[in-house]
């Protein structure tokens, strides 16, 4: 595969200027970019990343319009505060630039002016949501409704984020405008259409056949929106803010941001390169990669490709798409609107010089192939058990051992004995391993091997135990700390992709200069006699009131959201207690309390009803000690139909109050009660 391609552009998704990125994108999208431009960079490969902020879209709009500025000031806020924020990250853009910019305007427009005289699309009048008090159409966020699949009652006229189909704005039921709240009319209006469908043979062709290799989830989704059959898409929009439509007649319309918006990845390196960016787009022998998020599989694999196709000219196609799936945060999904998010800005504000920490935890916990969690706990462990622990405390001891003994000069090393061989060996596997795991986008594994150098030091150097060959072998000690340095270099370059600031650190302590991948496991690489640096600290504990202050911060979010949210129930008719009437509420002794087996939420309860006994299971295993709960009495739903959980039958259900931060507390009475007493 290596041979074949002379370049890698690299693209990662352009995020919405309408807010501020979170450890999602980040784990999704531009910490792999990231890493893997900076392992063909250290490959001496020729690679661009290419990134920038998506500005035009309907969110903007509304955000703009909600807090009363113009969508221009709403996008200078964000594009300003993400580009510093990567750039503090290390995120190492060739280009980080804007949809605003009059590069893409212009690029924007060319592509479009030319599929149009060419004659790629369908010119259709058609019916749209038209919001008569506003004065204006309304396109997909603009309004809301019912979603007709699964009923959702907030979902948007693009897509309903409940169950993730895509819309348009007519199909919802009971649509409203998102702008004045009125019920939308039907008004005729021209679009443009790219009719998807002339090219889905090409596609299939193209992926289905060409690219066996890609992920399955990307190849998956692919080949069922293909199954599913194409349908033409409409390419522009009755909106005032994006790129005009530049055809006669078009005033009030812009492009739609899913079709200027991949058009950025090329104005972009346009903006980079003026003079040679084709041959980053046009040239078969430059190899294109487009880092996403697994919501935006079908524009990058389908919709854009189509577009380019279109256009023909050579563009090129992208050789893979390695999409991620979602990242968690504390088990609930991300989410700008309800402010659960770890913030980038914020981060780095909180945990400044710890950019390395992130990167880390992000990527040890990649959602490559599953949705993954998020969890300050693991955060710190992390940090603390792996990074502290293991990287830093090694290459730590060996500094300080040449100090100690070779006043921090580099000894000359003897002969290698099977030990010493044996580590080498062990290295040189690392790092096939490392380049395989990079090479075919598994960042994860690639982390562990990129670990597995200071793993392997840690072992080599507890084994060799310098300390007890100073009484006696001087020689010795000088081979061992020589090794030890060696493989404290190879560190720095193999963790270069994953921790660019530590590997800066440790490099220039070891006095290496430049860094090329090709050093990993030399044994040469420092050279004997060369001065080293004192140690300096390369991790440092992170503490329990640290971490507390993060978990707090979100507790309050979840509080602020409940308060929010809350709506009391409708007021009910005077019969309604007949209703309350037909639960059968009562008191029960718990006689005994144990987890269910192979799951992490269940407690089985074998309560005393007043009548006998009965088995509830009851999801409440994370907030108590199974144990704790014996002699407890909590009160039931005694008159549900029986269920079975995980393979246990269960008589009814134990009442919870849910708490804000979303903890679960069982409810009791305040004084011992009859077991089967009634609740009224
Ligand atoms: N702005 C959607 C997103 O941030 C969109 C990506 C554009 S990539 C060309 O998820
Ligand atoms: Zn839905």
């Amino acid at each position: 595969m290596d041979k074949e391609f002379k370049r890698t552009l690299i693209t990662t998704a352009l995020p919405y200027t309408n807010g501020p990125v979170h450890i999602g994108h980040l784990a999704g999208v531009y910490i792999p970019a990231d890493i893997y431009a900076r392992y063909l960079r250290l490959r001496q490969r020729p690679v661009l990343l290419i990134g920038g902020s998506d500005e035009h879209g309907v969110p903007i709009t509304l955000k703009a319009r909600a807090e009363g500025v113009t969508p221009q000031d709403i996008v200078d806020r964000y594009h300003k505060l993400i580009k510093e924020s990567f750039e503090e990250l290390g995120i190492s853009f060739d280009i980080y630039s804007r949809t605003t910019s009059d590069i893409h305007h212009e690029t924007a427009s060319e592509f479009f002016r030319r599929l149009y005289d060419n004659g790629k699309f369908i010119e259709k009048e058609s019916m749209q949501l038209y919001d008569e008090e506003a004065g204006q159409f309304l396109a997909d966020r603009y309004v809301v409704g019912e979603c007709p699949h699964c009923h959702n009652p907030h979902a948007y006229g693009d897509q309903c984020e409940a169950c993730g189909n895509a819309l348009n704005a007519t199909d919802l039921i009971d649509p409203h405008s998102a702008i004045t709240g009125s019920v939308p009319t039907l008004k005729s209006t021209k679009h443009w259409y790219l009719p998807l469908d002339r090219y889905e043979g090409a596609l299939r062709q193209w992926i289905l056949e060409g690219h066996k290799e890609w992920k399955t989830n990307v190849y998956g989704q692919c080949s069922s929106w293909l199954d599913l059959g194409l349908q033409p898409r409409a390419v522009s929009r009755d909106l005032s803010w994006g790129v005009p439509v530049p055809v006669e007649g078009a005033d009030g319309k812009v492009l739609y941001v899913w079709f200027d918006a991949p058009i950025g990845y090329i104005s972009n390196t346009k903006e980079l390169l003026p003079d040679t960016w084709e041959t980053w787009w046009k040239n078969p022998e430059t190899r294109i990669i487009n880092f996403i998020g697994k919501d935006n599989i079908v524009f990058h694999c389908i919709v854009f490709p189509a577009m380019l196709m279109a256009y023909g000219d050579n563009y090129q196609l992208p050789d893979n798409v390695p999409a991620n799936e979602f990242l968690n945060l504390e088990g609930d999904k991300i989410s700008t609107s309800r402010n659960w998010a770890v913030w980038l800005h914020e981060y780095l504000r909180d945990f400044p010089g710890k950019q390395d920490v992130l990167r880390y935890v992000l990527t040890a916990n990649a959602p490559e192939t599953k949705d993954n969690d998020f969890t300050w706990r693991d955060f710190q462990t992390r940090n603390n058990s792996e990074l502290v622990a293991i990287l830093g405390n090694y290459v730590n001891r060996v500094i300080v051992l040449t100090h100690k003994y070779f006043e921090g000069k580099v000894p000359e090393a003897g002969d290698f004995i099977d030990i010493d061989l044996a580590a080498i060996k062990e290295m040189d596997e690392l790092r096939e391993s490392l380049s395989t795991r990079l090479e075919t986008f598994h960042f994860r594994d690639a982390l562990k091997d990129a670990m597995g150098f200071a793993r392997l030091g840690n072992k080599y150097l507890q084994e060799t135990e310098p300390w007890k060959l100073a009484k006696t072998d001087m020689a010795r000690v000088a081979t061992v700390i020589n090794l030890n340095l060696q493989i404290c270099a190879s560190i720095a370059v193999a963790m270069e992709p994953f921790m660019p600031f530590m590997s800066a650190k440790l490099s220039s302590m070891l006095g290496m200069g430049k860094l090329t991948w090709d050093m990993i496991g030399r044994t040469d690489l420092i050279s004997s006699g060369s001065e080293i640096g004192q140690s300096e600290l390369l991790f440092e504990k992170i503490e329990d009131e640290t971490i507390q202050a993060q978990v707090d911060r979100l507790v309050n979010t979840r509080r602020e959201n409940l308060i929010k949210n809350f709506k009391p129930a409708p007021q009910l008719a005077d019969t309604s207690i007949e209703a309350f009437g037909q639960l059968d509420l009562r008191v029960g002794t718990v006689l005994e309390c144990a987890p269910v087996k192979k799951s992490n939420k269940l407690l089985r309860f074998v309560i005393d009803d007043g009548m006998g006994t009965r088995t509830i299971v009851s999801g409440i295993a994370q907030y108590y000690q199974a144990e704790d709960l014996v002699g407890k009495q909590v009160v039931f739903v005694a008159n549900l139909p029986e269920v079975k959980l995980r393979g246990v039958v269960s008589q009814g259900m134990i009442l919870s109050a849910m708490n804000a931060d979303g903890s679960l507390t069982v409810i009791s009475p305040s004084a011992p009660s009859t077991p089967g007493a009634q609740v009224k």
